[in-house]
């Protein structure tokens, strides 16, 4: 049987800083306006909503450098991380609600660090249509929201790859403790670093041949009682047909059924200790199904569908 899951935390981080389209900045709203606190509270959690980190405004530039927004972002992920961080500390699950992506950079720092700090073993599981592993020399956009996962391995500005504090130095993640799943756009020069940096990646390609079941067998195996399972679940992993609110949506993603089995296993691994819900876009959604979907499946993630995990009589 899954383990219990501790008290959770959610933090909303309302900002658009890293992306190329303007409106992620509403999707905390939008995640509890379809009601994301009483669905994982049905579910045995106990949840208190921390509100909203207070950041600076979008001033929506052209990049400076390969970036764009750069002390924008810094800020954003600082509070983020020190968000994140104090909840760990305190033993609770923190739920991030986004913002766009880059702020799993604070996120993950956050993570990386408790783990070091605690001796536990990290897990990132990246659920997104992309590899998010640009730097400023290979990016298309200047757009940070496609760089956090470099940035964790050490491939990036200072600001950003030092953010987690590392006891003795180095980057928050080595490329080897990521999985990344229903991966399905990645730019030319960042194909190259994937390969080069040996991240472990199901893309739809192998999730077409091999199934999302044994995709995610494969992504969950070898971890165990000590393992802190960080998922980082980009909005736009879905297929925009069920999930049409986000910024930068790419056909060909997993359905309803694929992202459900996807949720029930890790659920099932019964090691999930911190989430990211990222890159909800209200200003593109029709009639907020895009979140009412991403809580449809993030009760999945914490064991809606599981038999065997009863919720407790009210
Ligand atoms: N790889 C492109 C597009 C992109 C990455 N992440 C999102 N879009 N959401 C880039 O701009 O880096
Ligand atoms: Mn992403
Ligand atoms: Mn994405």
């Amino acid at each position: 049987l899954p383990a219990p899951h501790p008290a959770a935390s959610l933090i909303g981080a309302p900002t658009d800083i890293g992306a190329g389209a303007r409106g992620a900045s509403m999707g905390p709203e939008a995640l509890r306006v379809a009601g994301l606190q009483p669905a994982l509270e049905r579910h045995g959690l106990q949840v208190v909503d921390r509100g909203n980190l207070n950041g600076p405004a979008n001033p929506w530039q052209p990049p400076v450098d390969g970036y764009r927004h750069l002390p924008e972002v810094v800020q954003w992920n600082r509070l983020v991380f020190d968000a994140v961080y104090a909840e760990l500390q305190q033993g609770r699950l923190p739920i991030l609600l986004g913002g766009d992506h880059c702020l799993g950079l604070g996120s993950i720092s956050a993570v990386a660090r408790h783990c070091a700090e605690s001796g536990k073993a990290l897990r990132v599981l990246w659920l997104d249509a992309h590899a998010d592993f640009n730097t400023s020399a290979l990016t298309p956009s200047g757009n940070v929201h496609g760089m956090p996962v470099a940035c964790l391995c050490g491939l990036g500005p200072a600001e950003l790859t030092e953010l987690a504090g590392m006891p003795g130095g180095g980057p928050a993640l080595r490329p080897q403790q990521v999985r990344q799943i229903g991966i399905r756009s990645v730019d030319a020069g960042e194909k190259r670093l994937v390969h080069e940096q040996g991240l472990e990646v199901f893309d739809m390609r192998a999730i077409d041949e091999i199934g999302m079941r044994q995709a995610m067998q494969q992504a969950l195996a070898g971890m165990d009682d000590n393992t802190h399972l960080h998922v980082s679940f980009d909005v736009d992993f879905l297929d925009p047909g069920i999930a049409p609110g986000v910024g930068t949506t790419v056909p060909g993603g997993p359905t309803y059924r694929e992202a459900q089995l996807c949720m029930e296993m890790i659920a099932d691994s019964g090691r999930l200790a911190s989430l990211d819900i990222m890159e909800l876009n209200p200003a593109l959604d029709v009639r907020n199904q895009t979140a009412e979907v991403a809580v449809d499946l993030v009760e999945s993630l914490f064991g809606k569908s599981t038999l065997m995990r009863v919720p407790p009589l009210k």
